[in-house]
């Protein structure tokens, strides 16, 4: 496969509602769009690092300074046997794994179109639907989370995820439960904990909780053992989880007990299998997470979350959740908790160029 020409464009995007996390709202994105070009057709990705520096140290510039300046111009003319060899010319690279997943994601996407199957295929995804959840930010009252978790579970989600906020966890995660006794419920702190609160984490058990993510540092495994020793509900690791070897780090050390998957975090789709084969065998559930992407972004994930591994429901909610309009069609819909992976191929989805260059706020192009 041939990688003739490379376009990268950013566009800006409101969401519906500010999604607010511990750091603050986000009240829009940035979003990178990557098509790569070769064989007659075009693979597209979406790049998921936010306009801040706060969930990952990634952010939109970095991202595009990183493609523009050493990805695009090494990668852009040259032909490789196969998405998994498209990284090669800038395995120096240190960190920066979203911006490089971009590039691994939408030369899996081309690979796929060009051998006509689905990315869900390539991969070895086995489901033509998966079932799906919803992560909701924090509140600005207990009246508006309630009704926020209801027309969730009306929606048909099969588990909604919470954002918590270091002092308010158990205010918001006990109105829930009382309101909704029998609802699969998780909690997402993004990093927001130390050991110190051990405590207020372990008054958490009593709410049977599916799972707490990401409690402590995003780049502690030590203290997430600890912490997971004295908790009865399961640990589960988003921000920690950079590659397979941390992976196999926190499964030696026990620093968790479900993994949090998202392909751009740990460098694309490759990375990905690897962390999903690696937790094929040892018992510990995995499932895929979510960046506030468009349509884009989510039919990757889809084709991902069709993997035999993943077992428990993403965050990859429908195209509605986050957009006014989304920039594929067919839009992305949720059905009794479940959504389509699409079977078309590559991603499956039409990206709506006309809209997408309409909306462009700069774009760099290869050659
Ligand atoms: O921590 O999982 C997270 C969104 C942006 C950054 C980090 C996270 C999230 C979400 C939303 O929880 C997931 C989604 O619906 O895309
Ligand atoms: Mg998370």
């Amino acid at each position: 496969m041939r990688i003739e020409r490379a376009v990268l464009r950013e566009v800006p995007l409101e969401l519906k509602k500010p999604f607010r996390t511990s750091h603050g709202p986000v009240r829009r994105r940035r979003v990178l769009l990557l098509t790569l070009q070769g064989e007659g057709l075009e693979g597209w990705s979406e790049c998921v690092a936010g306009v801040d520096p706060s969930y990952t140290a990634e952010t939109v510039d970095t991202a595009w300074h990183v493609l523009t300046d050493f990805v695009l111009p090494r990668v852009v003319g040259h032909s490789v046997q196969g998405p998994e060899q498209v990284l090669r010319p800038v395995e120096w690279v240190r960190g920066h794994p979203m911006a490089l997943a971009a590039l691994e994601m939408a030369a899996w996407d081309l690979d796929a179109r060009c051998a006509g199957v689905s990315l869900a295929a390539k991969l070895g995804g086995e489901r033509t639907e998966v079932p799906v959840g919803i992560s909701l930010g924090l509140s600005t009252s207990r009246a508006e989370l309630l009704e926020a978790v209801g027309s969730a579970l009306d929606e048909g989600y099969e588990r909604v995820k919470l954002k918590i906020e270091r002092g308010r966890e158990h205010d918001i995660l006990s109105a829930v439960r009382d309101r909704f006794p029998k609802a699969t419920l998780w909690a997402d702190a993004n990093g927001a904990y130390t050991l110190a609160d051990t405590g207020r984490l372990r008054a958490l058990d009593a709410l049977a909780l599916g799972l707490l993510e990401q409690p402590l540092a995003h780049d502690d495994f030590l203290d997430h053992a600890r912490l997971q020793k004295e908790l009865e509900t399961p640990v589960c690791l988003d921000e920690s989880i950079r590659s397979a070897r941390d992976t196999a780090l926190a499964l030696e050390l026990g620093s968790c007990r479900v993994v949090n998957l998202k392909p751009a975090r740990v460098g694309g789709h490759a990375e990905s299998r690897r962390i999903h084969d690696l937790l094929r065998g040892s018992g510990t559930p995995l499932w895929c997470g979510g960046m506030l992407e468009t349509g884009i972004g989510r039919a990757h994930n889809l084709a991902l979350a069709s993997l035999p591994g993943f077992s428990l429901p993403g965050d990859i909610s429908a195209s509605g959740r986050y957009w006014e309009r989304d920039i594929v069609s067919p839009e992305h819909e949720v059905r009794s908790g479940t959504m389509c992976v699409p079977a078309g191929p590559g991603i499956g989805v039409a990206v709506d160029l006309e809209r997408i260059e309409a909306l462009t706020s700069r774009s760099a192009a290869y050659p």
